[in-house]
């Protein structure tokens, strides 16, 4: 450390595990990360991507002015000249075309910055679009719905209390890559070596063994797609051997009985054949997690994102309440963040509804305000009244990240008017704006989690200014996006901070508070003028300035019961067993004799990766952290691969290559390629990711299946055909 160097704390904003980070920082450059040991959270882990955070914040591919379109040509541009591009075209496209006209795209980082947390909601409104997509359709909607169906609210969504469970039924996820999904916790690995050192146990279901799978007491191979017919089976065998007891919840659930009896056909040795598991193992697993003195059971994205991911997320809830640990200390629990609103009085809500309307060239029915990212491409190719002619995507890669990105890449070539990005890098979506606006990195932006702390295994609350000033014609993201809500919406010009101002009056106004405690509000900007006001308004005595006096952040404790004031469904009650759901059990029971022959593709996470958006990080790059498709060795052989050998796969969607990678870390039926890659568009400006692109495993997918309930796309247990490259294959029969 020279003399000139300084530390800052940032809470890392690049994955769900929310560490807190001490960056060293050498004149405004951060020349290196590591875990604060003082945060009361993550009490200084970190992991390779944290301790990245110099590279990724300083990588020079980083916009650092905005680009608009002129003749054809992104060029740089000042601020006011893309505002003012934008204030031009959308206000007159909704006046010709109307409000549909508009498409939205909320991509992931949303969730990890502060402005993707304030100020999207505000954009929508304005806009009046029905036209919402976001990465959930990509993720865990199936997971929203099934938490709107059971407890009326899409957003209480139980956590694995990690801490103090004694058994974990883990399905489809793999933190030791991951480091956790719905569920934040700073060294989710650590946390379940504590588990298992405590005497507690761990079985996790998934095709592969992974590094999380290495480390369980077991791990069942199960058949990629089916994990709703072993929920299933686990829930019936419960409900059969009289092992279901709610316990403290006995009071607050209805439906039973019809669960009971809607699962009864899904006995083990039902289930056994289209699992792939056998018919004891299942009874074992359904035994233990009933035994458990507390046990949770967490289902991620290889639950989420298949054909009955809404069954699979709905009876992941169903287990933890038939066997008592929902909303029980080392349970599944409900967190309650600083800024959600003070927890009200028990009573009735106004439940979840679904497809309260439908898009317009599928009819596929809305989830939680959205439509399926799969749907976006024909919503602008398809002629007609509401086509979208302008897309605004912010912190978003759908081109690489959704379905047939080639359909998608032609549509915002050919199908768009207008198009606004907001992000960092001219990444292979944005290459088709009109209007680029460019945060800052990271060590420029304020950070706090609005998202995260809502799904956290325990509550705490830690807030961190920009650790670095903004650079000279640098413009912080929420300033961006309170711009881009004023310059949509007809106000352009308007100063920022009007945005702020108008939603801390009407939020006063709403709570009934009187407009003078405005003025009472702290903070530099109006985003910490808001986040005063929500910890204000919170569960918790919080504000803004006790906040600022613990940089190593507050804790508040560890998580408690919630039922029943967290249920918002109509009946007041934990619905057990809701009518979309059960109109939708038939499709699963069709799945019970199907068996397709055949291989299917899962995906898979690297420790090094995030999405499509890391590969330009040569730190973060090469070793296991490559674009490989795994293949069993019983299927190599059959198919006649060598290690290293092009394979050539083939799906509805299209086709792609990728080198084999012989593993038997893969069960045999199964093939996996990880996704984010695809790096090889011309007019991207991403140098690094471009030199080894990778394929786009999305462009396997036609985008026809989805989950329908929750109208997500399904990304894992697709159905494949391998071959030796044509090239390769020459090359073999020449030897
Ligand atoms: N086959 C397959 N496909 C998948 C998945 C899978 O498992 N398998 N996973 C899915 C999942 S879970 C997700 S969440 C989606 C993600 O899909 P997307 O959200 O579409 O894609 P990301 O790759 O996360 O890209 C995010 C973009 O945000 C930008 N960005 C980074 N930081 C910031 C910031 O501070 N501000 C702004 N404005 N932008 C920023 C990045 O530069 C990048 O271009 O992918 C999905 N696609
Ligand atoms: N390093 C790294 N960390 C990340 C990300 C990243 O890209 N890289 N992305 C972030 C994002 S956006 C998210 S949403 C989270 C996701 O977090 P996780 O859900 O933990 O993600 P994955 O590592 O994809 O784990 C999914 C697992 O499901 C398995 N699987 C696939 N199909 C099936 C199936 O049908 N049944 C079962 N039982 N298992 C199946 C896969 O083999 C894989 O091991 O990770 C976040 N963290
Ligand atoms: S685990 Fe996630 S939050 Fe923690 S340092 Fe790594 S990327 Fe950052
Ligand atoms: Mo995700």
């Amino acid at each position: 450390m020279s003399h000139d160097s300084r530390t800052a704390l940032r809470v890392c904003p690049l994955c769900e595990a929310t560490c807190g980070l001490t960056l060293t920082i050498e004149g405004t450059a951060v020349t290196g990360a590591r875990g604060d040991r003082e945060d009361v959270f993550s009490k200084g882990f970190i992991c390779p991507k944290g301790a990245s955070f110099g590279g990724l914040d300083a990588d020079p591919d980083r916009l650092r002015t905005p680009l608009v379109r002129t003749d054809g040509v992104l060029r740089e541009a000042t601020w006011d000249e893309a505002f003012d591009a934008i204030a031009a075209r959308i206000p007159a496209l909704v006046r010709e075309h109307g409000k549909q006209a508009v498409g939205v795209f909320l991509g992931n980082p949303n969730v990890h910055t502060m402005a993707g947390g304030l100020y999207p909601p505000l954009l929508l409104s304005t806009l009046g679009t029905r036209n919402v997509f976001t990465a959930s359709t990509l993720d865990q909607m199936p997971k929203h719905v099934s938490s709107g169906l059971l407890f009326g609210d899409a957003h209480a969504i139980p956590v694995p209390d990690l801490d103090r469970t004694a058994h974990l039924l883990l399905i489809g996820a793999n933190p030791l890559e991951s480091n956790g999904s719905l569920c934040t916790a700073p060294d989710f690995p650590g946390k379940l070596k504590a588990l298992r050192k405590r005497g507690g146990t761990l079985t996790v279901i998934d095709p592969r063994r992974t590094r999380t799978a290495r480390l369980a007491d077991r791990h069942a191979a199960i058949r990629p797609g089916t994990d709703a017919l072993l929920l299933a089976a686990l829930t019936q065998v419960l409900v059969e051997e009289k092992l279901a007891d709610p316990g403290a919840l006995a009071d607050h659930i209805e439906g039973y009985d019809e669960l009971a009896e809607a699962v009864a056909d899904f006995t083990p040795e039902a289930v056994a054949g289209a699992c792939d598991l056998d018919a004891d193992t299942i009874r074992a697993i359904a035994r233990e997690l009933a035994a458990a003195p507390a046990a949770a059971v967490y289902g991620r994205i290889g639950s989420c994102t298949v054909e009955h991911g809404t069954l699979a997320s709905w009876l992941v809830d169903v287990l933890n309440i038939l066997t008592g640990n929902l909303d029980r200390p080392g349970g599944a629990l409900f967190p309650l963040s600083a800024t959600a609103r003070a927890p009200r009085a028990a009573a009735p809500g106004k439940g979840f509804d679904l497809g309260r309307w439908s898009s317009r060239v599928s009819g596929h029915p809305e989830a939680k305000g959205e439509l399926p990212v799969a749907a976006l491409a024909e919503e602008i190719e398809t002629p007609g009244q509401d086509r979208i002619r302008a897309l605004i995507v912010i912190a978003g890669n759908p081109v690489l990240s959704a379905p047939d990105g080639d359909r998608l890449d032609r549509a915002l070539a050919d199908g768009l008017d207008f198009m606004v990005s907001v992000d960092p890098y001219l990444n292979e979506t944005a290459r088709h704006a009109d209007v680029v606006l460019p945060p800052p990195p990271p060590s420029r932006s304020a950070h706090f989690d609005f998202a995260f702390n809502s799904f956290a295994v325990r509550n705490q609350v830690r807030y961190s200014r920009p650790a670095v000033p903004l650079e000279e014609g640098g413009m912080d993201e929420s300033e961006i996006l309170a711009r881009l809500v004023l310059a949509v919406g007809g106000n352009h010009g308007a100063p920022p901070e009007a945005v702020d101002d108008l939603i801390i009056t009407t939020t006063l106004a709403k709570a009934g508070l009187p407009e003078s405690l405005a003025g009472e509000l702290t903070g530099d900007t109006g985003a910490e003028r808001r986040l005063d006001l929500m910890l204000r308004l919170g569960p918790y005595d919080l504000t803004l300035d006790r906040l600022l006096a613990h940089p190593h952040g507050i804790d508040l404790g560890p998580l408690e019961p919630r039922v029943p004031q967290v249920l918002r469904t109509r009946s007041g009650r934990i619905e057990l067993f809701p009518a979309p759901i059960a109109a939708d059990l038939p499709r699963l029971r069709a799945a019970l004799g199907a068996r397709p022959a055949g291989l299917v593709l899962v995906g898979r996470r690297h420790l090094r990766s995030n999405n499509s958006w890391m590969h330009n990080v040569a730190s973060l790059r090469g070793g296991s952290n490559v674009c490989t498709l795994q293949i069993h060795p019983d299927d190599a052989a059959r198919i006649g691969l060598a290690e290293g050998d092009t394979a050539r796969i083939t799906a509805a969607g299209g086709e792609v290559e990728a080198p084999a990678e012989i593993t038997d870390s893969v069960r045999a039926g199964v093939v996996s390629l990880p996704h984010g890659w695809g790096h090889s568009r011309p007019g991207t400006r991403m140098s690094v990711a471009g030199s080894e692109p990778g394929v786009n495993v999305n462009q396997l997918l036609d985008g026809t299946l989805l989950d329908p309930l929750s109208g997500t796309s399904v990304l894992n247990a697709v159905p494949v055909s391998v071959t030796p490259s044509a090239a390769d294959a020459s090359l073999a029969s020449a030897r």
